[in-house]
């Protein structure tokens, strides 16, 4: 994918999609196929969010997923929803989402096509009963097997480097879809009434500086001294920075993307590897932020350097702005490690 002219506000997520493809040479269609297919499942997501306390669908299932979390009735709506819009077009052969124990065969025998999705169908879904805000997260990588051979876990246990784009839909105050390739990161609202998102952020940079910082202190007691030296530091009144936590990782992360700042979720002597997911989670964010000029970590190394090793593997976070992101690693690096 190279680099694309400049789109105007109000230019429609397909005609977007289909000006950057057409300077991108060996574009086979199936890549603006995906990304229609995550729009609709977005669509379709949002309309259920808006109106869930209308259809009765506040509240949990009563189950728990393999995470060992509960699973709320949402959660199993946009991970069904997501699975669907996806699976008919031919352009995935594997899906790997929080919801499910193992990656989702698409199609026959995973046999075609040719990226591999990784998703958090709903983001912070803790906060659906109180109308805060959601989202749902993605990445995309294309397959290393070879298309027409069956897809296998090579296909998704791999670096973060090796995405070819991600992104996440926040489901809020309106709803919109933030896309991240090699050309930067671009934001698309959701008109309701016409079924259709529009560019609305274009070209977005994560500002410098720290205006917002944002974990959850209810851990503080194990963090280990890093941390806790980087959150002094960014509290002293000279920074002026806010403190914001939503506990909804897409509306926390969304937030910093446009006004700046940081959001950690350190290991501490309780979870070593921090709570949230490396495949779903952390590296379709720091593809985003990197895109978009910042930068993550997991308090030592670069997010996107690190190799998934299980579907479902946790990792430290810190993400944000380029300048504090790399003064809280080098703080955090410091730190005996975790096991
Ligand atoms: P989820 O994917 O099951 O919703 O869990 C992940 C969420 C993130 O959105 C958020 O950043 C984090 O959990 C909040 O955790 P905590 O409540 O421990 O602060
Ligand atoms: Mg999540």
């Amino acid at each position: 994918m190279s680099a694309t002219p400049q789109f105007e506000e109000g230019t429609t997520l397909d005609r977007y999609l289909i000006q950057t493809m057409r300077s991108s040479p060996g574009a086979t269609g199936n890549f603006i196929d995906l990304i229609q297919s995550i729009a609709l499942a977005g669509k379709l997501i949002s309309s259920r969010v808006n109106r869930a306390g209308l259809l009765g669908m506040f509240g949990g299932t009563g189950e728990t997923n393999v995470q060992g979390e509960f699973v709320q009735k949402l959660d199993v709506y946009a991970n069904t929803t997501f699975l669907r819009a996806l699976e008919h077009r031919g352009h995935t052969c594997m899906i790997v989402s929080e919801e499910n124990e193992g990656p989702v065969q698409v199609g026959s025998e995973w046999h075609s096509g040719r990226y591999v999705v990784t998703v958090d169908p709903l983001d912070g879904s803790s906060n659906i009963d109180v109308n805060a805000t959601i989202g749902t997260i993605f990445g995309i990588f294309r397959r290393k097997s070879e298309e027409g051979s069956a897809a296998d876990l090579g296909d998704v246990l791999r670096s973060g480097r090796d995405l070819v784009a991600a992104g996440y839909l926040i489901y809020g105050s309106g709803t919109v879809m933030v896309l991240a390739m090699d050309n930067g990161v671009h934001g698309f609202t959701l008109d309701p009434q016409v079924g259709e998102f529009f560019l609305s952020h274009p070209n977005i940079r994560v500002p410098d500086g720290c205006p917002i910082f944002s974990v959850n202190e209810a851990n503080a007691s194990r963090w280990q001294p890093g941390v806790t030296e980087f959150v002094r530091r960014v509290k002293e009144p000279v920074r002026k920075s806010s403190g914001r936590y939503i506990g909804s990782l897409v509306a926390d992360f969304h937030r910093n993307l446009l006004k700046g700042g940081v959001f950690l979720y350190p290991g501490d002597t309780r979870n070593a590897r921090g709570k949230l997911r490396l495949l779903y989670e952390a590296f379709p964010l720091a593809f985003v932020a990197e895109k978009a000029g910042g930068y993550a970590t997991d308090g030592r190394v670069a997010i996107l350097d690190k190799v998934a090793e299980t579907l479902h593997d946790r990792t430290p976070l810190v993400i944000g702005g380029k300048a504090i992101v790399e003064e809280a690693t080098s703080l955090m690096s410091a730190d005996p490690k975790l096991t």
